[in-house]
């Protein structure tokens, strides 16, 4: 087994003992009452401090993490368009919109489309006839992202690719019997696109 999977089972089996062990501290002492009328009152005391840190945690947590929303600021995007018609068996791309049967056999023979690196592209997905995946795939086979392409839809996938190089989507959906070569590629580079 990967030493990551018997790390996370260690941590787990270990926090789970601690988590029980706080519960049956807890239970233990709380089975007889509290003598006196002040312990109601220390507690009352500690409620808006509890608050306060309960505030600042949440505060914390969305300044750490808002910034990282996986969503471009509005009025700055997209700054490249790419049409994709899924079909069996390929998808075409292209700057253009992709609407009859003759272009996306043009297309999807064609050269890959070019987009620019580090900025945030908009595929605007759609399928010409039954229901496909596009799903994008760096070099090394890791996913960016995917969305369904559907026939009488528009789905939109925003991705800013990192680095140039050839991206290949594939086919996540069964579509018939030559799903598994059904490919669209992408080619990222350095300039911008010159037609959007
Ligand atoms: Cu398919």
């Amino acid at each position: 087994m990967p030493a990551i999977q018997v790390l996370a089972i260690s941590l787990f089996i270990v926090l789970s003992v601690i988590i029980f062990v706080v519960y049956a501290t807890f239970l233990i002492s709380t089975r007889k009452p509290v003598e006196g009328a002040d312990y109601y009152k220390q507690v009352a005391k500690l409620r808006f401090p509890f608050f306060i840190l309960l505030l600042l945690l949440l505060l914390t947590g969305l300044v750490l993490t808002l910034p990282k929303f996986p969503y471009p600021p509005k009025g700055k995007f997209p700054d490249a368009v790419v049409y994709v018609a899924g079909k069996q068996f390929a998808f075409a791309l292209d700057t253009q919109p992709i609407e009859t049967e003759d272009r996306w056999k043009e297309r999807s023979e064609a050269e890959p489309v070019k987009v620019p690196v580090g900025k945030w592209v908009e595929f605007r997905v759609t399928s010409l006839d039954v229901n496909h995946g596009f799903s994008l795939y760096d070099e090394n086979g890791k996913l960016l992202g995917q969305t369904q392409a559907m026939p009488g839809y528009v789905n939109r996938l925003f991705v800013k690719f990192e680095k140039p190089g050839i991206y290949t989507a594939f086919c996540m959906e069964l579509c018939g019997n030559s799903h598994h070569r059904m490919r669209g590629v992408v080619e990222v580079v350095e300039e911008t696109l010159s037609q959007k």
